[in-house]
């Protein structure tokens, strides 16, 4: 930013991923002045970071795109049923462009501190150049993955060969041609990057503290009608996907018990759904996600799949996840990730009774005392995930009160947008919302579009803060947590729960009721007056 730029601006959003940016679209349309400021030095939030071998959307791209604009969608053509991340980030790159939205960005730039004045009803934002800008609302566009997080054994640093954080890939691409590599962990991201590594690498050793349900992506190229159709009604597509669950299409709903039918039946539906591939298992029965037996019948089809595509009976059998329902960890959607360990150059290493126990300078030691050599480490390990973003940033409220210190049990929001005691501040897909239970997209302009209808009700009628009201909190925290227990989420180690990193709280983070039921609460709140929230004019019009 030059000197001669004001830094006061009716509103600062705090990064440019897909939230951030339709977030600017939108208040610029709307007549506020917006400032984004950006960590990186491009557009793109996860897809910007995320660049590991393999990296893909789980959502099929046709669905993972922006609905808010017929002529956007025409514009842009995807190639493939699951959108790799470089063809993400040359989307998000079009839009940017597209939408002249660049120039109201500020990059290379990581928000320190937010600082709530009540006199003056207005954010102070700090940042890592020393700058400071004011603003009247503040929204938190930070993403719900994208603080990396490297696992807590001594010797990290000491490593002299290569290392890598999946969530913080170079730019510019590794080689592993010739190379002994470790992956560590077994996620999203791990399932995504081993197959491609594996072809590179001399020799991969993966090293698993917990198996995970994965299931195939059967990935194809997109045909010409394919695409236009979508394009041709993407509006009207994206109002349905708000009324799903999870904000997604096509994944047919068999509204039938895995317990009422036969064993066959079952099979064949599984089997049916394990052919079109991705998340349609999801839909398989109704009560795998609330009925532990239900949910043992998906998940015993799952490890016979594992089973008959691993040929050494002992890693098929390491592979197989037991000690957590099907689903309640992010379901992984990969491309021939069980087949690779069916390659020569590919082993399994079991850390969940003999974990890692320290990394040395020329590879990793287990606590049993066996060590391994590599010349690259690649850690698969994960996020602090949807607080960590926040949380690690300075934000202080109303006299001064902390987010840290609020937030201390673990995350309280009124809806996901708003924190009690953090007036006209608000987290785009935050916690106590579908979020990352959902098609991110569709969560985030729902969001965005609530927010921004929200700041011209305030504009129309001359008020300047907006503030969850305390009981309606508590209520919501209430109702997130009941809805969560009866459902069998809660019984996973998933970083879901913060059960990640040590010592978060043990709270389920995102709000399971559905993507259609709370969007029909959000608009039932605006539509009484954003019921639950206080409502107050410029504090110098007020005294
Ligand atoms: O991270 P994860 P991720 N020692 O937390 C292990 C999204 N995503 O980056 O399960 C040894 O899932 C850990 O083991 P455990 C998606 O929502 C989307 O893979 O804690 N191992 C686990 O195996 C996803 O869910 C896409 O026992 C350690 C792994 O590391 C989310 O991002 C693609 C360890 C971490 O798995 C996160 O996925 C990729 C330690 N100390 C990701 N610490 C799409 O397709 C951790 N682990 C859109």
């Amino acid at each position: 930013m030059t000197s001669n730029q004001s830094l006061e601006f009716d509103s600062i959003i705090v990064g440019a991923g897909f939230a951030g940016l339709y977030q600017l679209l939108r208040l610029r349309r709307a007549g506020f002045s917006a400032r984004v400021i950006e960590a990186g030095d491009n557009v793109g939030g996860t897809w910007y970071w995320n660049r590991y071998p393999g990296a893909r959307c789980d959502i099929e791209s046709l669905q993972y795109q922006y609905g808010f604009d017929p002529d956007l969608a025409r514009e842009w053509r995807w190639t493939e049923r699951y959108a790799t991340q470089p063809e993400i980030l040359r989307y998000i790159e079009f839009v940017a462009d597209r939408y002249d939205l660049r120039r109201d960005i500020q990059f290379s730039t990581r928000v320190t501190a937010a600082h709530y004045d009540d006199a003056s009803a207005r954010w102070t934002v700090h940042t890592d150049r020393g700058d400071a800008y004011t603003c009247r609302w503040l929204i938190m566009a930070t993403g719900c993955l994208s603080v990396p997080k490297t696992p807590e054994v001594p010797g990290i640093d000491a490593f002299e060969g290569e290392s890598y954080h999946t969530g913080a890939w170079p730019h510019e691409g590794v080689d592993f041609t010739g190379k002994r590599v470790a992956v560590i962990g077994t996620g999203s991201s791990a399932i995504q990057s081993i197959p491609i590594i594996a072809r590179q690498a001399e020799h991969l050793t993966v090293f698993q503290r917990t198996p995970n349900f994965s299931v195939p992506a059967h990935n194809y190229l997109l045909d010409e009608s394919q695409w236009q159709e979508v394009a041709a009604r993407i509006a009207e597509l994206r109002a349905e996907a708000r009324t799903t669950s999870a904000g997604i299409l096509g994944i047919e709903l068999n509204d039938v018990s895995a317990l009422a039918v036969s064993e066959e039946e079952r099979r064949r539906e599984f089997e049916r759904r394990w052919a079109i591939g991705g998340f349609a298992i999801g839909g398989a029965f109704n009560d795998v996600a609330i009925n532990l037996d239900a949910n043992e019948t998906a998940a015993e089809f799952v490890r016979s799949k594992i089973r008959e595509i691993v040929q050494d009976p002992e890693t098929a059998e390491a592979l197989c996840p037991r000690d957590y329902p099907f689903g309640t960890k992010r379901l992984c959607v990969d491309i021939a990730y069980y087949e690779t360990f069916n390659r020569p150059n590919v082993k399994l290493v079991s850390i969940r009774d003999n974990p890692i126990a320290e990394i040395t300078p020329k590879g990793l030691r287990l606590q049993d005392g066996t060590e391994f050599e590599f010349d690259a480490i690649v850690y698969a390990t994960g996020f602090d995930a949807m607080t960590g973003a926040l949380l690690r940033i300075d934000i202080r409220g109303r006299n001064g009160l902390t987010l840290r210190d609020k937030w201390e049990h673990g995350p309280r929001t009124y809806l996901g947008l708003q924190v009690a005691g953090f007036p006209n501040m608000f987290t785009i897909t935050g916690p106590g919302s579908p979020s990352v239970l959902s098609n991110m997209i569709v969560s985030i302009e729902q969001h965005v579009d609530w927010v921004t209808d929200c700041l011209e009700y305030l504009r129309e009628r001359d008020l300047a803060v907006i503030e969850a009201a305390p009981a309606a909190e508590d209520a919501w925290v209430d109702h997130v947590n009941q809805v969560a227990d009866l459902t069998l989420y809660p019984r996973a180690n998933s970083w879901y729960i913060g059960a990640n990193v040590p010592g978060k709280p043990r709270v389920f983070m995102p709000y399971i009721g559905g993507v259609g039921l709370y969007a029909q609460k959000c608009a039932e709140v605006a539509a009484n007056g954003y019921e639950g929230f206080l409502l107050s004019p410029e504090p110098a019009l007020s005294r």
